[in-house]
């Protein structure tokens, strides 16, 4: 056999160079790049292989751990997860940054590759700076925090370990169905250590993505359940655009006339003007889909993990006999509600499902419910983006606003608050890459730092960043790896002085919005909605911020300015950060939906008692699928 003599980290960054990815015959680079923030416990290692071989991978330098496994979850799923980058770290601080990033990535099932940098194999040095020790347990490190998260941990403590490591990490990364956050915990000195490396693991290897089919039987049986449904209702999730599903999608939704659902992550499996699109399901949904869904005798779930937003805490499918058929990669998400499994890929499920009901299409008058429904919530969506709401705009409008000024194909991002409600029911999604928030995790702070993932994704594209003035304060640093990469961002930045959504919430549960503003504290409190006195808000000039740290800003303090602003940005080759105020209580409201949110079982406050009632009430309504 033949060897190189290569430290374990040099061998590692050829190999990831090496390692391609193929799906119905088009084969692609799998490894986009390397982030990394350097510190004693990569530098030398991963960073000295980076710096020997610049040809092999691009080096990306972030500001913050977190935020940089952020940008690959946005890579990862603009790239319909074909496509994902690596991040490496110090030891201590540097790698536990990065498990929020990385239980963000696994939610989402989305392949990430980290490498946090670990303390001493050897142990020479222990407690090394950063090292964690644990008196009772040797071995652990601040690392093992990653197995939770994780789809495959390992932890490479001698550097020929490497080699089966980096192969179950592609093994898992690749996999449509296991893919998450997979962590090879590095030790500092083996990364720096040298082996014999097998020169075989270092050459050009394919991964393939399967479109795997559910079996004949179970297909049947689906069938024959379609075909006996009055009302069956498809929701489609992240699957269906994950798998390029949204062609087949459309041919089986014209032929038997289904209405479709969609959740966040699978929203834009249909364009939004298709007479069988019911635009967001649940929670977060419209009137349309909530109305069709609560009638629903048959629900077909295609690429989705049933969140509770989805199932508004499963009180969405009233009909008491309601069955579901689950189509998902993952026999996981595909047993859920005691649904008939149907496990494989939603593209080819669907196609094979379309040849199965051939002929077989709903009632007329159902198809034609879905078509009136759809123009009935586009006059909703139409009144809500031109609402006219003064002296501050409402957040539908500047949806509207970026809506109308962004073509087809550009991409909106958001993650966290109030925006990702608004834009699941609002947005316009008129291409299947469109659409992009990440609702999984709901992270704030992902918002930025995802999009400069997706923007590294589609260079083409524009990328129109919404986010929320709690979500900008907690992690905007890459704004300065936007300029430094050239990688323009939109970012619309929606101020409202606090956190709006946790305000709505607080006040719907009778907390009167405590806790949830930007205010100076007086008379020993931070303020309350009701308060008399006008608040007291902090002196936060985030648009300022923004422009110290390298972007173009333009303040805009009405819609009309926010169009006009909109327009400009186009122009600019840098990234943009357009800073509107919004009023705080012009909210969209919520349609024929609800959430399980609890609250206090008792209490002095009269307005807790009153809605631990109702909630006692509703709650009644949940139910199990089984
Ligand atoms: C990291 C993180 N912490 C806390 C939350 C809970 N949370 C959800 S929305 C929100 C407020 C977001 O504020 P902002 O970005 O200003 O948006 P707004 O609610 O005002 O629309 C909070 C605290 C979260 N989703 N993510
Ligand atoms: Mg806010």
């Amino acid at each position: 056999m033949k060897t190189l003599r290569l430290t374990a980290a040099q061998a590692l960054i050829e190999f990831l160079a090496n390692q391609y990815i193929e799906r119905d015959g088009v084969e692609h680079g799998f490894i986009g790049g390397c982030f990394g923030i350097f510190g004693h416990g990569n530098v030398g290692g991963i960073g000295e292989a980076l710096f020997e071989r610049p040809d092999l991978l691009t080096y990306y330098q972030a500001r913050n751990e977190q935020a940089m496994v952020h940008t690959a979850a946005g890579y990862a799923r603009m790239h319909n997860r074909l496509g994902a980058l690596a991040c490496t770290t110090s030891i201590g601080p540097g790698a536990t940054n990065m498990v929020t990033g990385a239980a963000l990535a696994t939610v989402n099932r989305l392949p990430v590759l980290l490498l946090p940098g670990d303390v001493f194999a050897s142990r020479r040095p222990d407690p090394v700076l950063q090292q964690l020790e644990v008196p009772w347990q040797g071995d652990v490190s601040v690392n093992d925090c990653f197995r939770p998260v994780s789809r495959y941990f390992d932890r490479i403590s001698r550097p020929e370990q490497i080699v089966d490591a980096a192969m179950q990490a592609m093994r898992v990364l690749s996999n449509q169905a296991e893919t998450g956050a997979v962590t090879l915990a590095f030790p500092q000195d083996v990364q720096a250590e040298a082996f014999e490396c097998p020169s075989e693991f270092l050459e050009r290897r394919v991964w393939a993505v399967t479109r795997p089919v559910p079996e004949d039987g179970a297909l049947r049986e689906a069938a024959a359940r379609i075909r006996a449904s009055n009302r069956p209702l498809i929701v489609a999730g992240g699957g269906v655009i994950y798998s390029e599903a949204t062609e087949s999608l459309r041919r089986f939704v014209e032929a038997t006339g289904i209405p479709v659902g969609e959740t966040q992550a699978g929203k834009g499996s249909l364009p939004y003007d298709h007479p069988s699109a019911l635009g967001a399901m649940g929670v977060t949904g419209t009137f349309a889909a909530n109305r069709v869904a609560a009638e629903a005798d048959l629900v077909i779930g295609f690429g989705t993990r049933w969140s509770d937003f989805t199932t508004a805490s499963k009180t969405a499918f009233k009909d008491p006999d309601v069955r579901f058929v689950n189509v998902n990669v993952a026999d996981f998400d595909a047993a859920k509600h005691g649904g008939l499994r149907l496990v494989g890929d939603a593209r080819a499920t669907l196609d094979r499902l379309a040849e199965l009901l051939h002929g077989s299409s709903v009632e007329d008058s159902y198809r034609e419910q879905a078509a009136r429904l759809n123009t009935e919530w586009n006059a909703e969506v139409e009144r809500l983006y031109r609402l006219g709401h003064g002296p501050l705009p409402a957040q539908s409008e500047v949806i509207g606003a970026v809506n109308s000024a962004s073509e087809p194909t550009d991409v909106v991002v958001c993650a966290a608050g109030a925006m990702p409600g608004d834009l699941h029911k609002l947005w316009r999604t008129r291409d299947p890459k469109g659409y992009h928030v990440e609702y999984g995790y709901s992270c704030m702070g992902y918002e930025i730092a995802g999009g400069l993932g997706v923007k590294m994704s589609a260079p083409e594209r524009e990328v129109y960043v919404l986010v929320g003035d709690g979500s900008y304060l907690m992690l905007s640093s890459e704004i300065v790896t936007s300029i430094q990469e050239g990688l323009k961002l939109t970012i619309v930045l929606v101020d409202n002085h606090g956190f709006n959504s946790i305000g709505g919430l607080s006040r719907s549960l009778g907390l009167d919005g405590f806790g949830t503003q930007y205010r100076y504290r007086r008379d020993g409190s931070l303020g309350l909605d009701s308060d008399e006195l006008p608040p007291a808000l902090l002196p936060v000039d985030l648009a300022a911020n923004a422009e110290s740290l390298g972007a173009r800003v333009i303040r805009c303090g009405t819609i009309d300015e926010l169009r006009a602003g909109l327009g400009d940005a186009k122009k600019e080759p840098r990234t943009v950060v357009l800073a509107v105020e919004v009023d705080r209580y012009e909210g969209v409201p919520a349609y024929e939906s609800w959430w399980d949110v609890p609250i206090a079982e008792v209490a002095e406050a009269d307005s807790v008692r009153t809605v631990r009632a109702e909630y006692d009430e509703a709650r009644q309504a949940e139910r199990s699928y089984l």
